[in-house]
């Protein structure tokens, strides 16, 4: 089964367009998981457990393992996930970007060594950095386009002969890039208008939409300006809404009841 398979099958399965986003802290996460030797393993394991069926994806941000030399936690989880929850993608968030011979080794290491279903690139290097990713048909390569973040405006809405730089990603995406049926778009709930435009350039191509939660993206603008024609098309994105709900023993349990609560908010305006 391909990566975009996979999200459609569990769209339907879960009857969700939510994906946990795994982005664990340790400063954040509850003193007592702290002491252990794998802290942020056993902290992402309990989420993942307890809202593996309202998701249709887990997104780990690599740097909230890398950072503190936790990486094996992070291989830890994803195959837990793979193993105890299959059907359910893994999205290494890691938004590599470089030459081609190097971006063929971000491309091992998040397929082969991490085991990820799919991974976010940045394609400001151009089409050559991004085919190391492409030709892995079965993985998802999921291009920066209009990200959710302020700053997203100083390069992305750049003129390029009467258009901005993120539509030209999202043309390029929908007509050159997706060869292999296998490209998404990272387009960010924080900007729902262009949210809306770039639905219009690529048709039904699957978006992941990061911005809801901590980052104030507006639900209802959300899901009516991204959903496609059949209503799906969207992996939307909350971490720490999500994963910091409750801040003691009932962590796990606070996380499933937010979980829960946003799946059926967005499903509301489907
Ligand atoms: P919360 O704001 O806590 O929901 O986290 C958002 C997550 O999505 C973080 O892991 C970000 O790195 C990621 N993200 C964005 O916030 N904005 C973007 O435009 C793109 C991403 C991403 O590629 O996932």
């Amino acid at each position: 089964m391909t990566f975009i398979e996979a999200i459609e099958a569990a769209w339907k399965r879960n009857n969700s367009l939510l994906c946990v986003g795994l982005d664990p802290d340790l400063n954040k996460i509850p003193a007592h998981l702290r002491k252990n030797d794998a802290p942020l393993f056993l902290f992402s394991k309990a989420i993942i457990n307890s809202t593996a069926d309202l998701v249709c994806a887990f997104k780990p941000q690599i740097a909230y393992y890398s950072a503190s030399g936790s990486e094996h936690e992070l291989e830890m989880i994803i195959e837990h996930i793979h193993e105890n929850h299959p059907g359910i993608a893994v999205i290494l968030d890691a938004k590599r970007g470089d030459i081609g011979s190097t971006a063929k080794m971000y491309a091992q290491e998040a397929f082969d060594r991490y085991k990820a279903d799919a991974v976010t690139v940045n394609p400001y290097m151009g089409t050559d950095t991004l085919q190391p990713y492409l030709d892995r048909e079965d993985k998802g390569v999921i291009i920066l386009c209009r990200t959710s973040n302020p700053g997203a405006e100083d390069i992305q809405d750049l003129d390029s002969n009467g258009k901005k730089l993120y539509q030209i990603v999202a043309e390029k995406a929908a007509r050159e890039w997706n060869y292999n049926g296998n490209v998404l778009l990272v387009v960010g709930a924080t900007y729902p208008k262009e949210l809306k435009e770039i639905r219009s350039i690529v048709g039904d191509m699957p978006l992941l939409v990061p911005g809801i939660g901590a980052q104030g993206g507006d639900i209802e603008r959300t899901v009516t300006n991204g959903k496609n024609g059949k209503g799906t098309g969207m992996i939307i994105n909350s971490s720490r809404g999500i994963i910091y709900s409750g801040k003691g023993d009932d962590f796990a349990e606070a996380a499933r009841i937010a979980a829960a609560r946003l799946r059926n908010e967005i499903n509301r305006y489907r």
